[in-house]
């Protein structure tokens, strides 16, 4: 009895201390130093999108004043949250996340944020009814992913040279919040149109290897496929080797399209495999460190600082690719 009293009073105090708005009004302060402990918790390196994205950060490290703990959680998000763990045990003065998933990683987010650490979700979001910018992170720095999905369909919709679209969609890695959005912004564009239906779509978890071997499958459920929609480009190539090795015509009898932009993807555009890549940047290094200064000078920072994304396409894709990575 005594207990449960206690716990209502407990709960009450702490809906009293949200509704005060003490804790939204409180982010954690970062004060102006020479140098600071900053930590990158990389959720996986399995492929050129996340190296690029973590030698962005190492590029930017000195110019920023930062001494950099790096670490790589290897695709698991349990081990993600463990490095975020550490990296608190630590010290560092600040945190730039890339959540691999929404839900798994809310714990992290809530334990930097317990511990005083302003914390930055780079390139993933988290949770948005769970975790919130201003509250208990200071911002989400990164792409519309919804807008990303809307802009690849709304170029199918009109680059596409048949009449009937039979579309395989390849998707990001689960609970992901690229994956969730990509698919959102694409179906939803699809769903207008009658002439275009979406026969699968299933998870290749952001992999090539993967990517291919959930096309391999899929081809043999639906060999009337003409458009492929992979979430990113290193599904788009699995995808477009699946193809090539059933003896069907990337670029040819089917259009496949992307986000991202890696060199592979620019090339395949080049070489007339795939039709378009909507970008996803992954050079976030520089952006971090200017939304870092601005934090330490005061300024209230933006729930979400936007990237703005080009598009790929033939018309463009040589001259970019040796910017690409
Ligand atoms: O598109 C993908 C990577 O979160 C925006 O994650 C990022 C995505 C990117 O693995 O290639």
């Amino acid at each position: 009895m005594t207990t449960r009293i206690a716990r209502t009073i407990a709960i009450a105090a702490g809906a009293a201390l949200f509704a005060s708005g003490v804790l939204a009004a409180d982010l954690p302060p970062l004060a102006k130093k020479d140098r600071y402990k900053v930590g990158f918790a990389q959720m996986e390196s399995n492929n050129p999108w996340r190296i690029a994205e973590t030698k962005s950060f190492h590029d930017t490290a000195d110019t920023c004043g930062w001494d950099l703990i790096a670490t790589d959680a290897a695709g698991s998000a349990a081990k993600q949250v463990a490095d975020v763990d550490s990296m608190i045990a630590q010290g560092i003065d600040v945190l730039f996340l890339p959540p691999r998933e929404e839900k798994p990683l809310v714990p992290a987010v809530m334990k930097a944020r317990a511990a005083g650490i302003p914390t930055f979700l780079v390139d993933r979001s988290v949770d948005p009814n769970v975790v919130k910018a201003g509250t208990h992170f200071v911002a989400f720095l990164g792409s519309d992913f919804v807008d990303q999905g809307r802009r690849v369909a709304e170029w199918t919709l009109e680059n596409f040279p048949g009449d009937t679209g039979i579309i395989v969609e390849l998707e990001g890695t689960t609970g992901s919040s690229p994956a969730n959005d990509r698919k959102k912004g694409f179906d939803d564009v699809m769903a207008m149109h009658d002439n275009m239906t979406i026969v699968a779509s299933q998870s290749g978890d952001f992999a090539r290897d993967l990517g291919r071997q959930v096309m391999e499958t899929l081809l043999q459920a639906h060999p009337e496929v003409n458009i492929v929609y992979a979430h990113n480009d290193e599904m788009a190539i699995g995808a477009i080797q699946a193809l090539e090795l059933a003896g069907r015509k990337p670029g040819g009898d089917v259009l496949v399209v992307s986000i991202d932009g890696t060199r592979d993807a620019l090339q395949a555009i080049i070489d007339g495999k795939m039709g378009v890549t909507v970008e996803s940047s992954p050079f976030f290094g520089p952006l971090a460190c200017e939304t870092m200064m601005r934090y330490v000078n005061g300024e209230t920072i933006e729930p979400w600082v936007k990237v703005e994304d080009r598009i790929f396409t033939k018309a463009n894709a040589a001259d970019h690719i040796d910017e690409a990575y």
